[in-house]
């Protein structure tokens, strides 16, 4: 099934001090989505956007928000972030026990589900959870931080996973997080990437304005 690719915004990303301006003109040129980064210093090197920041962002847009829980005990923290008004949410790997449980109650409540791998962490991990999935993050560059530079193997990785999807017939989304640059959206895209997410690389560009980059990335991804 050939999907629409989809272009969302990295909230973390955005000028914190014009966030209302930002997300006016991000809904204005047409983004799919919110990407809503947080991070607890623990599981991440650094610390992200939050609960509070969210409600105040529903509040404002009806744009679906995509929350990115990179932190570690997830379970603990899934319906605050649900209650606060996301339309997906994913959490790594990595960090979690009990994944399928976690998939199951995300989708009971209505939201969708995600799982997020790291760039070292092998797609066999989803083997038996494929059913329990709206969609893969296939972290492009190790979490933490706006500003890297790709790792060149996922692009590999996010071949390897279109694959799987069409051979057992999933409907199933490849979102990509990192360096989702001017540069890269044409390998990611084809290599089978169905949600991109923006940033530094293509999104909120030094010297470029959101109508520019995002009409550029639109023209990328037609
Ligand atoms: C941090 C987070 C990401 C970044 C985004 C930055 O790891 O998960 O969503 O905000 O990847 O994009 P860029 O283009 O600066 O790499
Ligand atoms: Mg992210």
């Amino acid at each position: 099934m050939k999907k629409r690719i989809k272009f969302g915004a990295s909230l973390m990303c955005a000028d914190y001090l014009n966030l209302e301006r930002d997300i006016r003109l991000l809904e204005q040129n047409g983004i799919d989505y919110l990407h809503f980064d947080v991070m607890d210093g623990h599981f991440v090197p650094n610390f992200g956007l939050n609960l509070d920041l969210l409600k105040k962002a529903r509040q404002i847009t009806k744009l679906p928000i995509n929350v990115h829980l990179m932190i570690d005990n997830a379970a603990n923290y899934i319906d605050e972030y649900i209650d606060a008004g996301c339309n997906s949410l994913s959490f790594h790997q990595e960090s979690t026990y009990h994944i399928q449980r976690l998939l199951q109650k995300i989708k009971s409540r209505g939201v969708q589900a995600g799982i997020a791998l790291n760039p070292a962490t092998p797609l066999n991990t989803l083997e038996y959870i494929f059913s329990d999935l709206d969609f893969v993050l296939i972290m492009t560059v190790n979490p933490g931080f706006a500003g890297q530079a790709l790792v060149p193997a996922t692009l590999e990785k996010i071949a390897d996973l279109k694959k799987i999807i069409c051979k057992k017939n999933l409907d199933i989304d490849i979102q990509v997080d990192g360096n989702v640059s001017f540069e890269n959206i044409p390998q990611m895209t084809k290599a089978g990437a169905t949600m991109l997410v923006g940033g530094t690389s293509s999104l909120f560009v030094k010297d470029m304005d959101i109508s520019e980059s995002t009409q550029r990335v639109f023209s990328l991804i037609a």
